[in-house]
């Protein structure tokens, strides 16, 4: 088989959807999606084929921060550009919910830049008209490139397939980069450290999630039916822990059991989860 192939970053303000969208085309869960802001921090690789052609996704940091420059927005940063530089393609992906004109155009001016090829597609379309985006798509089809146009809901999975079947026609000539049951570029350990880091962006607020790291140290299958995975929050401040230990640990032990939930729904298996806090 002669094989083809094609890299496309997904591009967008934090909330846009990536995330969702890129679970949606390699149809599990490999990103952790929340209402949160800058839920992505690492490039993530989600891997698609479809019949001789391999089409890689890089699911990249929101680009809000793009401006800031403290250590934290510096390393979104690397990941969002470093997706970009090793992508054939960009796709902007854009929350037609709740579409900021000024930030957009802002935004479609560096990504041009790139002298990329451009698609953009507006998600959300579950929650508007489609029509109401008609003179936002002249506006931007005067301004820049777009090789097309799409208008998707990653959640309700509507107009995904027409957005790879356009992809499909831009592949060329490589070897895959992947094996043909590969589905991501990062392994079991990376994504139960981010099954927990979505779970305490649903429990936890502000500032919190984003001053702690996560590592699964333990993955072990007891038996066919029952893995046992111990994983350990790095608290950055000493306040931290008292608010993620909760009253009686009543804080520590949702997030556990709701971590625990996450975890078998994805490896149908029973789990024993332990979480231990370390600052
Ligand atoms: N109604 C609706 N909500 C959606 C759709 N796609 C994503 N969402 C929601 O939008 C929120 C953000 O989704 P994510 O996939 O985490 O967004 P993201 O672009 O990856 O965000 P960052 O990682 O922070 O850059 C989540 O609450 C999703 O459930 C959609 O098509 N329709
Ligand atoms: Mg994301």
């Amino acid at each position: 088989m002669k094989t083809k192939k094609l890299r496309i970053s997904l591009v967008g303000r934090t909330n846009a959807g990536k995330s969702t969208l890129i679970n949606r085309i390699v149809g599990e869960k490999i990103s952790i999606q929340n209402k949160k802001i800058n839920t992505t921090q690492d490039t993530i690789i989600g891997i698609r084929n479809i019949k001789e052609s391999q089409l890689l996704f890089y699911d990249t940091p929101g680009s809000n921060f793009l401006k800031n420059l403290d250590s934290q927005s510096k390393k979104l940063k690397k990941n969002l550009w470093n997706g970009i530089d090793e992508s054939d393609l960009i796709l902007y992906l854009i929350d037609a919910s709740s579409i900021n004109t000024k930030f957009l155009f802002e935004q479609l001016e560096k990504i041009n830049e790139t002298k990329k090829k451009i698609i953009v597609a507006f998600n959300k379309t579950d929650l508007i008209l489609n029509k109401k985006l008609l003179p936002i798509i002249t506006k931007i089809s005067n301004q820049f490139k777009v090789e097309s146009f799409f208008t998707i809901s990653a959640k309700k999975n509507i107009g995904i397939d027409d957005i790879l079947m356009f992809l499909k026609k831009y592949t060329y000539p490589g070897k895959w980069e992947y094996l043909n049951d590969e589905i991501t570029n990062k392994d079991d350990k990376f994504f139960l450290s981010e099954l927990l880091r979505e779970t305490l962006l649903t429990y936890l607020h502000k500032e919190i999630p984003y001053n702690i790291s996560i590592r699964t140290t333990n993955f072990k299958e007891l038996s066919k039916s029952d893995i046992k995975i111990k994983q350990k929050i790095l608290i950055n401040e000493k306040r931290y822990k008292k608010i993620i230990l909760g009253k009686k640990g009543s804080m520590i032990k949702k997030i556990r059991e709701e971590c625990q939930k996450k975890i078998k729904s994805v490896f149908k298996k029973k789990i024993h989860l332990y979480i231990e806090l370390i600052t």
